[in-house]
């Protein structure tokens, strides 16, 4: 299988939890943002990375979106699963690994690029680094008044995810789901972040061990744990 990928997103990283925690051999191929589009819009018709190629010929030959991937990899290795026998706790695994995707991945990419701009700006000064900030905040519309509104949105999600991580060992049921690779990959760019390290230490726990169960090097600001 080949994923299509940029190196450092968070939903490519959260499709790479998964093919991972299947053990499903794979190879990736790095693209360049914004070059991208040529590779993937006739693909796909979509412009968003990740993309899964199955390879062969009696599998689809193009999966797109990080959730489409987890659900084709469920079917293609159906153990370990990513889902829940029980259909009303599997119905709340995948609302909760929809939420995740839709909107809290969403506020972890605007508060971590407003923090990549601003007070952590240190963590790499160059001039291409900041011009792809910048472009990024330009082509997601991250303005400081949507960031605030991300920032509560994710501040609601830790609470609740807090309910269940710290309480339980994992978001629904006894062992890992969907919903748990998904907010460990969408929730790995705060890691680099003091306001969240501080606050929310047994995110970051969660995240780790998750990355380790799914063979996955750590993310940036967790790599040396
Ligand atoms: N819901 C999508 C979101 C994927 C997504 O937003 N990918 C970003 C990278 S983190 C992307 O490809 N952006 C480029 C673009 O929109 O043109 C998924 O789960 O795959």
């Amino acid at each position: 299988m080949l994923l299509l990928q940029f190196s450092t997103s968070h939903y490519c990283r959260k499709a790479r939890l998964a093919l991972g925690y299947k053990q499903i051999p794979y190879r990736v191929e790095n693209l360049t943002p914004g070059l991208h589009i040529l590779k993937v819009k006739p693909l796909s018709g979509l412009t968003t990375l990740p993309v899964l190629l199955p390879e062969r010929a009696d599998l689809p030959s193009v999966v797109a979106d990080s959730t489409q991937i987890f659900h084709f990899l469920d079917g293609y290795c159906s153990e370990p699963s990513l889902s829940i026998a029980d259909h009303y706790l599997n119905a709340e695994v995948w609302a909760l690994e929809d939420w995740l995707d839709e909107s809290i991945g969403i506020a972890a990419r605007f508060v971590y690029y407003e923090f990549r701009a601003g007070e952590g700006k240190a963590i790499d000064a160059s001039l291409s680094s900041q011009l792809i900030i910048q472009t990024v905040r330009w082509q997601y519309g991250i303005t400081p008044e949507r960031v605030k509104l991300a920032a509560s949105r994710l501040d609601c999600a830790l609470e609740f995810l807090a309910s269940r991580w710290q309480g339980e060992k994992y978001l629904v049921g006894d062992r890992p789901t969907a919903a748990d690779l998904a907010a460990a990959a969408l929730l790995s760019p705060l890691a680099l972040i003091p306001h969240y390290r501080q606050n929310f230490p047994w995110v970051f726990d969660r995240i780790t061990q998750i990355h380790q169960l799914c063979g996955e090097p750590l993310p940036p600001g967790l790599e040396e744990r």
